[in-house]
């Protein structure tokens, strides 16, 4: 079977996107997501997201498959890119247009800006260790600024959930951060069952901060949009930053407010279409299994 696809970015960070409209499974299984993200195998891609048909009254639903074949529940980057790319398959050229998405982090809605960017209201941050989830204080209370013992060193850490768990620690110079040795045991902290983002931020100004990431199933990325929100709202929390602000990621810049009016993060930032392609599908996912069984079966 062969499967279209667009590869798209928001500040490098990448994504191979599947028009999914006619099922409500994705149609490639988590097993072939880990081969197309090959960078030398495959297409290459930090993950594959599918626009699949809307449920409970939304436009559209979004699943993500992280390069390592892991389901996050959701992707800040990736919605923006898939809102660009269902404006592409549905030829709205309006340049203007919102989109209600049903994501497993509950329904998050991108808008086009006329400036050419994707705004996303990410919907309000979850503070409680059960909602992170850790385990790093009671159940119903918040990890601000609490120490986390890791690779030999006492880090203070602050964790927020904006429906994906992230760990996020304050540094005098993220360019000096070991990503690779120490990102991994962050990442895999029996504090964090479903294991966490993790989220090293210098804080330049109250309102400039720069970031490194080191993201759960796909290693050190050049940006992550929900780790860049809880950043932000790590920073308020803790009283080094301002509620709204420019965070740098190495693949370039987000604008992230976290409004006092309505406690909702706002995410402004760019995606853009790199090519468009096709695969042959060698591994299908169960539901498309059982089709190709029934036509060898019924010729
Ligand atoms: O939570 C996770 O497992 C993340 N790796 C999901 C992807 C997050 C992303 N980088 C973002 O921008 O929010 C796409």
């Amino acid at each position: 079977m062969s499967i279209e696809f667009a590869k798209y970015h928001g500040l490098g960070n990448d994504f191979i996107l599947i028009d999914n409209r006619s099922s409500s499974e994705p149609v490639i299984a988590p097993e072939q997501a880990v081969e197309l993200c090959d960078r030398h195998f495959g297409i290459g891609a930090d993950g594959v997201i599918f626009a699949l048909p809307g449920q409970d009254g939304t436009d559209y639903s979004m699943r993500i498959f992280n390069s390592d074949g892991s389901e996050p529940e959701m992707c800040g980057n990736g919605i923006r890119c898939l809102a660009r790319f269902v404006a592409e398959i549905e030829g709205d050229r309006s340049n203007l247009a919102q989109y209600r998405i049903h994501t497993l982090a509950g329904v998050i809605t991108p808008q086009m800006t006329a400036e050419g960017q994707v705004k996303v209201d990410m919907g309000v941050p979850r503070l409680l260790a059960a909602e992170i989830p850790t385990t790093l204080a009671p159940a119903n209370e918040k990890v601000i600024d609490q120490p986390l013992e890791v690779a030999g060193k006492t880090w203070s850490v602050t964790c927020v959930s904006m429906g994906n768990p992230h760990c996020i620690t304050f540094v005098e110079d993220v360019a000096a951060i070991p990503l690779e040795t120490i990102g991994p045991q962050f990442e895999h902290h029996p504090a964090f069952p479903q294991r966490t983002n993790t989220e090293f931020i210098e804080v330049v100004q109250r309102d400039y901060l720069k970031m490194r990431v080191w993201e759960r199933g796909a290693g050190a990325t050049l940006a992550c949009g929900t780790g860049a929100c809880a950043s932000l709202v790590a920073g308020v929390l803790i009283g080094k930053c301002d509620r709204s602000a420019t965070v740098e990621l190495p693949g370039g810049c987000l604008q992230i407010e976290w409004s006092e009016v309505d406690q909702r993060v706002y995410m402004t930032g760019p995606a853009e279409r790199v090519f468009t392609g096709q695969f042959y599908s060698l591994l299908p996912s169960a539901s498309a299994a059982g089709e190709a069984l029934a036509v060898e079966t019924n010729p």
